[in-house]
């Protein structure tokens, strides 16, 4: 990707056009792309060779270059592999190497309950892998032991440890893990058979504690904060400790006292599905019920619980990942019209996104899956693991090709290149060739160089800012004697990879 060099150049280019329109190019497209271009700065929209699974991947984690993928599948097969084949048993669980995406022998096995795994931390040191789900029974080693729909592993070696057993009375969708405590978030009422209503915190070795809230519905998130004296819990909830507090709430780390409301930021009909933090801000992805239904994301300050801002596209949010600047998200957005930068209602479901997290815009980081399985909505789960974003979800494609369920996006290499427009031209005017092109787009550059061979040879290069949705008309008027004959073909780039070629296209001048 050209980052912020981007800027220079197009301000160059620009300024050759007004100077010098009725010679060169036009300035085709719209104001304000020099200042989208300097924003620029997500991952790659190419996607990395990933191992797959056979069913829905609900949790993804990382700790110490390894990334667990917790879901309801029975196996995984290697990248490019068509379902049912070179698989390998694995259930409802499976541990690859984060970088380079190869299978670990890691490998419990999660059965009873409804045998989902959904949600997953490590201890702030890594050294711990928190595990919450639906599930009774964890095998490993070809050992069965009887769980409670939370366990813990040490990532070392993969044992299961014997210390961190609490007794869930049902399912976990929600694990986060402090120095001094593992927060358990879910649908259960009680935890080692005290009252712990949708919420528990247990300590590192699986004491229950104090800490109690009474939450009335579905705890789906939890992003713990103790050094902002906060404990931030989503889900579908209208009641916390006997106050009406929906869906959004801050609870004391020590004693689950309620300690900050957010009133108005989810209106009814939505609730949250995803929270996630920074050093600074705490994030969250929410779900509406409805038409126009508050589907999207919110910033808001840690420190002082501040709101920064709200994007309001529609689509549901399912994950969120803070990462370098921007806010990732898995969602099955749709209508984007109110955010800046933001597409129209399309008919397109984009899965994938950034936000800005200094001003909430859309930035040009567009990679796609399909719906998938399920609710066919997509992804469901994120994790940075380094540099790389890994997701997982519904999905069984990626870029419309087959992939199913897992898939990782690196900050670089920059690997894929636009697709070239059809190039025309004609002559009406003496002595003048005009060739003209639709804008062609790319997943995760705002500006593209236009490159028109003329006779074999360079001749001149445009660039243009576009998305998908928004591809201007382009143009280029080349002057030439009268009755001569030129041969003209286009190319595009994105300053890192150049696409085929179009043309040539043949032109007699008038
Ligand atoms: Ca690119």
């Amino acid at each position: 990707m050209r980052r912020l060099r981007i800027l220079g150049c197009l301000v160059a280019a620009f300024s050759m056009v007004g100077a010098v329109t009725a010679l060169a190019v036009d300035p085709a497209g719209s104001p304000g792309r020099a200042q989208a271009a300097a924003e620029d700065t997500t991952l790659t929209a190419d996607p990395m060779p990933t191992w797959q699974t056979d069913g829905i991947v609900w949790s993804v984690a990382h700790a110490n270059g390894v990334v667990y993928a917790g879901g309801v599948f029975s196996n995984v097969r290697p990248p490019g592999a068509a379902p049912g084949e070179q698989q390998v048993a694995r259930k409802n669980f499976a541990a690859f190497d984060a970088t380079t995406g190869e299978l670990l022998p890691c490998a419990p096995a999660f059965t009873g309950g409804t045998g989902s795994v959904r949600a997953m931390k490590p201890s702030p040191d890594g050294e711990v892998l928190y595990v919450g789900g639906s599930f009774g029974t964890v095998t490993t080693g070809g050992e069965e032991t009887a769980v409670s729909n939370a366990v813990a592993f040490d990532t070392a070696d993969c044992t299961l440890r014997d210390d961190f057993r609490p007794g869930v009375a049902a399912t976990v969708r929600a694990v986060d893990a402090t120095a001094d405590a593992v927060y358990l978030g879910g649908d259960f009422p009680t935890v080692d058979g005290q009252p712990r209503q949708r919420i528990a915190a247990l300590g590192p070795a699986g004491a229950l504690l104090p800490f109690r809230a009474t939450v009335d519905k579905a705890v789906r998130a939890v992003t713990a904060a103790p050094e902002h004296g906060k404990i931030i819990i989503g889900g579908d909830f209208n009641t916390v400790n006997g106050a009406s507090v929906h869906a959004l709430v801050s609870l004391d780390p020590a004693s689950g006292n309620t300690n900050q409301t957010f009133p108005g930021w989810i209106e009814p009909r939505s609730v949250v599905k995803a929270l996630n933090r920074d050093d600074t801000n705490f994030y969250l992805g929410a779900e509406g019920d409805g038409h126009k239904v508050f589907d999207g994301r919110i910033a808001a300050s840690l420190t002082t619980g501040a709101r920064k801002w709200t994007d309001i596209c529609y689509g549901a949010t399912q994950a969120v990942v803070p990462y370098r600047g921007a806010l990732y998200s898995g969602s099955h957005a749709h209508n984007c019209e109110d955010t800046p930068g933001g597409f129209p209602d399309n008919n397109i479901r984009q899965h994938l996104l950034a936000n800005s997290i200094a001003d909430s815009s859309i930035q040009i980081w567009f990679p796609q899956t399909n719906g998938g399985l399920g609710e066919q909505l997509g992804p469901r789960a994120m994790v940075m693991a380094g540099d790389i974003l890994w997701t997982g979800g519904e999905f069984t494609t990626v870029h419309s090709k087959p992939q199913q369920s897992l898939t990782r996006f690196p900050a670089a290499p920059d690997t894929g290149a636009p697709q070239v427009p059809v190039l025309s031209g004609e002559s009406t005017t003496a002595g003048k060739v005009r060739l003209s092109w639709k804008a062609s787009w790319d997943r995760d550059d705002p500006v593209l160089t236009y490159r028109i061979i003329r006779d074999g040879e360079f001749y001149k290069s445009v660039d243009a800012q576009s998305r998908y949705w928004d591809r201007p008309t382009m143009g280029m008027t080349d002057t030439v004697p009268s009755n001569s004959t030129h041969r003209y073909s286009l190319e595009v780039t994105d300053g890192d990879n150049l696409s085929g070629r179009n043309g040539p296209v043949s032109v007699t001048a008038r």
